[in-house]
């Protein structure tokens, strides 16, 4: 009986501690040691004999969708990557990280198609190819179906333009970025509610004063002028379609406004004085869209100081990496 007691506990324990350590089949360990390698193609077959022989391993589905990315077989990946986490929440975070890097890189590479260099065409049918890559990789990425349209539109593609425009509208009626989905599958527009929810998720970094104080309101009239006032100021320089007279008045309208905040940063750090807020962060980028439409900040200096500010933060330079696609 003693015997008996004595094995069933080694066996709990080592049931304990295989689950605790990460028990691993030799699939799994040698497929890591070819992606250490960078072999994806060996890492795949041993990762598609690891799912056979054990359907319930997380991890086998949720590498095995990592080596599909690498391959561009995205539906093969979303696959994976949705049985992996219909078996555990273990590689939930990885498994949103890697689809964001493979989404960043092909969207990246779509909008450098467009941006032609000096003396180059633009590649329009190329970068038609790299967005709808980047709605087969992550269909709630609402800027793929809005840069699809876009180079269909632009390459005479009407009906592929259209049914692009529509995916794009499904996911937000009001047809412009940024929409926010949340993971109960909640969507969240305007910039200005968007970083304030942002800001409300981690109250203690400070980047919202609380709601209901009175400096909360000096944020959101902050928010309000640059979201009404600068970025829309911005927005018909952006648009290929607007005559250079409009253009031109524009950029006046504009400059009047920047004066403004001008002389706010002559005499603050930041926009609610010494305290980085969402309100910052959200001039900061409005700002940096000067250089792409004959705004030129320097001639502000304390503009420019402030952008050179931001830029600096730890954060904003890993936020950009990561937008980049080197994060
Ligand atoms: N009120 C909106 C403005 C957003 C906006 O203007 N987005 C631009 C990109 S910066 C856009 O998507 N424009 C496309 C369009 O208006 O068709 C917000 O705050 O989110």
């Amino acid at each position: 009986m003693k015997k008996m007691f004595t094995f069933v506990l080694t066996m709990a324990l080592l049931v304990a501690l295989m689950s605790t350590m990460g028990c691993q089949t030799k699939e799994v360990t040698s497929a890591k040691v070819y992606i250490s390698q960078n072999n994806w193609d060996k890492a795949i077959e041993q990762l598609e004999q690891a799912v056979q022989i054990y359907p319930n391993d997380a991890e086998a589905r949720y590498l095995l969708g990592e080596g599909y990315g690498n391959k561009g077989l995205w539906e093969k990946m979303n696959e994976m990557f949705n049985q992996s986490t219909a078996l555990a929440p273990t590689f939930a975070t990885q498994i949103k990280n890697t689809r964001e890097k493979y989404w960043v890189n092909v969207f990246n590479q779509g909008v450098a198609k467009v941006n032609a260099k000096e003396g180059e065409t633009a590649d329009l049918e190329g970068a038609a190819k790299f967005f709808s890559d980047a709605v087969r990789i992550d269909p709630s990425h609402i800027e793929s179906y809005k840069n699809l349209a876009y180079a269909h539109l632009r390459s005479n593609n009407l009906p592929a333009a259209i049914k692009a425009y529509q995916d794009y509208l499904a996911i937000n009626p009001k047809g412009y970025v940024p929409v926010l989905e949340l993971d109960n599958g909640e969507r969240l527009s305007e910039g200005p509610a968007i970083v304030q929810y942002i800001a409300d998720l981690k109250p203690e970094l400070g980047l919202a004063p609380a709601a209901g104080s009175f400096e909360r309101y000096r944020l959101q009239e902050w928010l309000a002028f640059i979201n009404s006032e600068v970025h829309k100021g911005f927005s018909p320089l952006f648009n290929p379609t607007t005559p250079e007279e409009t253009k031109a008045a524009t950029r006046a309208a504009l400059a009047g406004r920047l004066a403004y905040l001008a002389g706010h940063l002559d005499r603050n750090e930041y926009l609610l004085g010494t305290q980085f807020t969402v309100a910052d962060g959200y001039l900061y980028t409005v700002l940096n869209w000067g250089q792409w439409v004959g705004v030129d900040i320097s001639q502000w200096p304390s503009l420019a100081a402030f952008v050179e500010r931001v830029a600096s933060r730890p954060s904003v330079s890993a936020a950009r990496a990561a937008e980049a696609g080197k994060g």
